[in-house]
């Protein structure tokens, strides 16, 4: 490349990734992770549950080093995709809390589609910059083995909360990272440093389940998963521990409690929002998800405050159609109604 041609590809890269709808953009470097030691404790104390693809020694050496993932790997394009605070919603004990990143369309999709559009404009500008062999690369968002989150705050995005949310001062954490591996070096931005916590604890607090266990003795932010609600409803398979029923209350898939009581997650955040994330009502599909007519004239509750029966009462066809296009289908037809019968147990009264 030219002399010059990183920090022009570099500008041209953000600039696109704005145009692409993403909200925040930054670069980092491919190179080790810092906290590969607070990862292999956390795994140590057993405090990712069931979720042993975590877990796996091949996907822990890849967390700790992006490029063993992709070893071409010189930089990090990392993206942030705002799915807003939700606007309001029933939250009754007989409607069902779905957590916002869940009420649209599945942000994997989204996601990705936008990183590889990204990509493929950043190799034909790297041509017209005058390199000929253009630019390579990976688009990554959640499922792959990297600490996105890490990234995310190397790549200047924000810090990680007490919640171990990674947190934009300016927007909040109600947003979704992205990562593009790419095999050209380009300069990086300067880490997000600070910690904006303060002597806040409000997460800690109000945690139903007790799962924020504070930070360690070297800052890391720890979460026992295994109590979390998002891991429970989410990724564990077969019954939920008893005593953690009672306090996940109406939420049916997800969590977000540490996040709405955090002072950084204002109002501001809703005009951000990405409209494939928006809740949907009764039989509506997410935004941009296209399904045959036979599965459209099918029925469902939509994710707009559901009512818990509706909800119990949906067939596998309805199932099939509510969690089409969306991340909820990760729980399967028997993990929801497994979630929403827990709820369902939860606002009846109970007799002394
Ligand atoms: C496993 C997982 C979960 C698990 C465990 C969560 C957890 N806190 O670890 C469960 C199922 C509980 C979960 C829940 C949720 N998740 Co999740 N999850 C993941 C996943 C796949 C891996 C996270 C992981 O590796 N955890 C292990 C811990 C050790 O790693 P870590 O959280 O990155 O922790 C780092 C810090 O400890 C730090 N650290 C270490 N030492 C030090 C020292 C200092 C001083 C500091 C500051 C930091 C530090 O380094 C560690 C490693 O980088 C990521 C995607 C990805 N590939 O990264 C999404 C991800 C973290 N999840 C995400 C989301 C949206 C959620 C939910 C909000 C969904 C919901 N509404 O229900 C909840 C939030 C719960 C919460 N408070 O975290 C987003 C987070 C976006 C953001 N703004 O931070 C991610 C990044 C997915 C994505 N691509 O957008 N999740
Ligand atoms: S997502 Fe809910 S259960 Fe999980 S740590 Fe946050 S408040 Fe606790
Ligand atoms: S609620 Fe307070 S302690 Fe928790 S992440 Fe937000 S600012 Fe940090």
């Amino acid at each position: 490349m030219r002399d010059g041609g990183a920090d022009a590809l570099a500008r041209f890269a953000k600039r696109r990734a704005r145009e692409l709808g993403f909200d925040a953009v930054g670069i980092t470097r491919a190179a080790p992770s810092d906290h590969g030691e607070a990862l292999e404790r956390w795994l140590d104390g057993g405090l990712h549950g069931a979720m042993d693809y975590l877990a796996r020694p091949d996907a822990v050496e890849r967390r700790k080093d992006p490029r063993r993932s992709f070893e071409a790997a010189r930089s990090v394009v990392v993206v942030a995709h705002h799915y807003g605070t939700g606007g309001e919603q029933d939250e009754s004990p007989d409607r069902g809390i779905i957590a916002r990143y869940a009420r649209g369309r599945d942000y994997h999709k989204v996601v990705k589609g936008r990183l590889r559009a990204l990509l493929a404009a950043m190799d034909e500008e790297a041509r017209r910059l005058g390199w000929a062999s253009g630019v390579a690369g990976r688009a990554y968002v959640d499922t792959g083995p990297l600490l996105e989150r890490e990234l995310g705050q190397r790549a200047g995005l924000g810090w990680f909360g007490r919640n171990t949310m990674l947190i934009d001062p300016k927007r909040g954490s109600y947003f979704v990272l992205g990562a593009l591996l790419i095999d050209v070096a380009l300069p990086a931005d300067p880490p997000f440093e600070a910690d904006r916590c303060g002597s806040c604890r409000a997460c800690l607090d109000a945690c139903p389940t007790g799962a924020l266990l504070g930070r360690d003795a070297d800052g890391a932010p720890v979460m026992d998963a295994t109590r979390c609600i998002s891991y429970l409803t989410i990724e564990l398979r077969g019954p939920i521990p008893e005593e953690l029923r009672a306090p996940m209350g109406n939420r049916v898939f997800g969590c977000d409690i540490c996040q709405e009581v955090c002072p950084w997650n204002g109002g501001f955040a809703v005009a951000a929002a990405d409209p494939a994330y928006a809740a949907r009502g009764p039989g509506e599909r997410p935004n941009g998800v296209e399904v045959s007519p036979d599965v459209t004239a099918v029925t469902h509750p939509g994710t707009d405050s559901p009512r818990l029966v509706d909800l119990m009462r949906m067939t596998r066809e309805e199932w099939d159609a509510f969690s089409r296009g969306s991340p909820i289908r990760r729980a399967g037809y028997e993990g929801f109604r497994r979630n929403v019968a827990v709820a369902l147990g939860n606002c009846t009264p109970r007799s002394s």
